[in-house]
């Protein structure tokens, strides 16, 4: 049996491939997600581009942006990634990989995994929260990942149900929309880029987002009371980010402020994650 886990993280911005010792990442393969096609044709595409790797590993774990429920892969909000409904995830990286230990489970799940195992979580009760191009999150509680619909924050509605979701006014699709009128076809790394250059219209929608999400964490904080709440995601991650959270969050009491982390895993976290889920089912799986 190979010690070494192919490990996938299909967001909706990029598909990272690696190769996982343990906590260790020995390779990587990275690539934008498609904006077209469908997922059968992503999964294909990457599956070629890292056929070198066939034969070192002999189980497979896949961290996607969406729901998996039986192995089957749904979004809850195609503006992040245009999943058709219940794609067979497991069934079809089975068949691209030729292996039949095949776990399937949430992106922001397997990265609040990752984290709370070898990062920023440091084994304690935690929340992780990802703020990329949409927004997700994991729970861990008592050393359990929940799984199934659990951390879905982005996924939060306001009393004002016409407004959408809290990710279409606080993740990197609403960074980058906001910042049409001002730099027309701009990204969201590029706004953070305006921003530390001193615009106005950039510093006021990093903000704007940042204080969306130092509300969340005051709410996680109150519904969970975790000992942590760890932040990552190219957004939340992104310089500056955290530390306006933190200001924003300065003034509260003590026992309501949530205790913020970076994440340190950065981009692996869904890797690292969903390798050692998937490492420890197999293994459960054949004893
Ligand atoms: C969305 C949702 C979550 C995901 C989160 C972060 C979809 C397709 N995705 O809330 O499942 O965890 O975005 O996703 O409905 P990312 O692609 O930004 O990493």
């Amino acid at each position: 049996m190979s010690r070494l886990v192919l490990a996938l993280d299909i967001g909706g911005t990029k598909m990272l491939a690696a190769l996982v010792d343990g906590s260790s990442v020995i390779e990587t393969h990275k690539m934008p997600t498609p904006r077209g096609g469908d997922p059968e044709q992503w999964l294909t595409a990457l599956f070629d581009a890292i056929a070198g790797w066939k034969g070192r590993y002999d189980t497979v774990g896949v961290a996607v942006s969406g729901i998996i429920d039986d192995g089957c892969w749904s979004a809850l909000n195609r503006k992040t990634l245009d999943i058709p409904d219940c794609f067979p995830l497991t069934a079809t990286v089975s068949r691209l990989s030729g292996c039949n230990a095949v776990l399937a489970a949430n992106d922001a799940q397997a990265a609040a995994w990752g984290e709370y195992s070898f990062g920023a979580g440091a084994q304690q009760d935690m929340v992780f929260l990802t703020i990329s191009t949409g927004i997700g999150g994991g729970i861990v509680v008592n050393g359990k990942l929940l799984g199934g619909l659990a951390g879905h924050f982005g996924q939060f509605r306001s009393l004002d149900e016409a407004s959408g979701t809290l990710e279409d006014h606080v993740s990197g699709n609403w960074i980058a929309s906001q910042a049409a009128p001002h730099l027309s076809g701009a990204t969201a790394r590029e706004v953070f880029e305006a921003a530390a250059a001193g615009q106005t219209w950039a510093k006021d929608i990093v903000g704007a987002s940042a204080r969306q999400t130092a509300l969340l964490c005051r709410n996680i904080k109150l519904a969970l009371d975790p000992a942590r709440i760890v932040i990552g995601g190219g957004i939340g991650l992104a310089p500056g980010y955290l530390d306006a959270i933190r200001q924003m969050l300065a003034a509260l009491p003590p026992r309501l402020a949530p205790e913020l982390h970076a994440a340190a895993l950065t981009e692996s976290a869904g890797v690292v994650g969903i390798a050692d889920l998937a490492r420890s089912r197999s293994q459960v799986d054949r004893a």
